[in-house]
């Protein structure tokens, strides 16, 4: 083993709005040794996930909160280098939520397999990992859609709107995708089989939503939360359901803003409103994950990654996330495979 130096980005100061360059720090540590029942692991892949930015607040959370000079936390496929432990040999490919560092020794049970038979490595963190599972079950499991449903989901382009829109498809929904950008839209509408799309930055929501769905949104899978959610709840159908899978377009806000206040929506329509959190369903994760390998062998789920290249490169991707910047699911590159 040729590098010495591990490298990490901690969280330095908490961000106030969208997270910038001084709110983290690059700091370095000799490569670590495993130790008996330990595995040594090299990064190939970083997942950056807008979660990250909830850890960087404080605040009641269902994980701890950072502490500045905390290591950020996060989830990478890495390759195994060194194995003190029977379960895994020098080659393997693993997921581990190491954060973000170039170098980890952990305990064995601490890092899970990554079936290259299922799919690309980089998918383990995307569209086969927590992204995935989240749209998997979010929208199975919590919205359950029936055939000629129509499904709404917000960040449509994104690594866990994608899987949940092409899901709905699969599931026989009219399915319409929210997004930031002419090209994002055009991507769901000819590449992954929508069947309309509402570009919220130069187009009016609501307005679009009874033009293309007049009779009405059953299912919504909201990834946004703000101004988008509240035009959607306009368009609620009798027994709509909402499935509040994340809030994006709140995270940076010092202050959550005010609203939605049109519940009325909700008695006149009998409709419900519900949260989850992917690791609800941990239990049932490896057989998702399976499905939707079959499903993209098959073709009928497709994927796209915004691969960044270069560990250095970390923080300012990360904060792209809140600007739309990602197309696809963000990773970042840090080592060759
Ligand atoms: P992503 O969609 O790949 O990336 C985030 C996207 O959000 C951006 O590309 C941007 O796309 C959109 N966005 C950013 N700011 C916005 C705003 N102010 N208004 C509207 N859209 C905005 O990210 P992801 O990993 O798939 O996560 C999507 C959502 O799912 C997040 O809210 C995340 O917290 C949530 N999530 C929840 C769970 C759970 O267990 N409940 C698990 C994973 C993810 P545009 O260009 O389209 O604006
Ligand atoms: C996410 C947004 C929020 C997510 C988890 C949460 C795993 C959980 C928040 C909390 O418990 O406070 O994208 O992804």
């Amino acid at each position: 083993m040729s590098e010495t130096v591990n490298r990490a980005w901690t969280m330095a100061s908490r961000p106030e709005g969208e997270p910038a360059a001084e709110n983290f720090a690059l700091v370095e540590s000799p490569v670590p040794v495993a130790i008996h029942g330990e595995v040594l692991i090299r990064t190939l892949y970083l997942s950056l996930d807008p979660y990250m930015r909830g850890r960087m607040r404080g605040g009641p959370s269902y994980a701890a909160t950072l502490e500045p000079g905390d290591m950020m936390i996060g989830e990478v496929v890495a390759r195994i280098e060194q194995s003190e432990s029977t379960l895994y040999k020098v080659g393997d490919i693993v997921r581990s939520s190491i954060g973000w560092q170039e170098w980890a020794a952990v305990p064995a049970h601490d890092v899970r397999p990554v079936n290259p038979d299922l799919g690309p490595i980089s998918t383990g963190v995307g569209v086969l990992g927590m992204p995935g599972m989240t749209a998997y079950f979010g929208l199975l499991e919590v919205l359950k859609p029936r055939a000629g449903d129509t499904l709404v989901v917000s960040a449509a382009s994104g690594a866990v709107g994608a899987v949940v829109g092409q899901i709905g498809k699969i599931n026989g929904c009219f399915v319409i995708g929210v997004a930031g950008s002419d090209e994002k839209c055009a991507y769901l509408i000819d590449e992954l089989g929508f069947d309309g799309s509402i570009n919220y930055k130069t187009q009016d929501v609501s307005a679009e939503l009874v033009r293309l769905s007049p009779s009405g949104v059953n299912v919504y899978f909201d990834n946004v939360g703000g101004p988008i959610t509240d035009a959607v709840m306009e368009n609620l159908a009798f027994k709509g359901r909402i499935a509040i899978c994340g809030q994006i377009s709140q995270y940076n806000a010092a202050t959550p803003q005010m609203g939605p206040r049109n519940f009325s929506v909700m008695t006149r329509m009998r409709a419900r409103i519900e949260g989850f959190l992917v690791y609800d369903f941990e239990l049932q994760h490896e057989i998702a994950r399976v499905r939707i390998s079959n499903w993209i062998k098959d073709g009928r789920i497709k994927y796209k990654e915004d691969i960044v290249d270069g560990f250095d490169n970390a923080p300012s991707a990360f904060a792209g996330l809140f600007r739309g910047d990602n197309f696809g699911k963000l990773l970042v590159k840090v080592s060759d495979e």
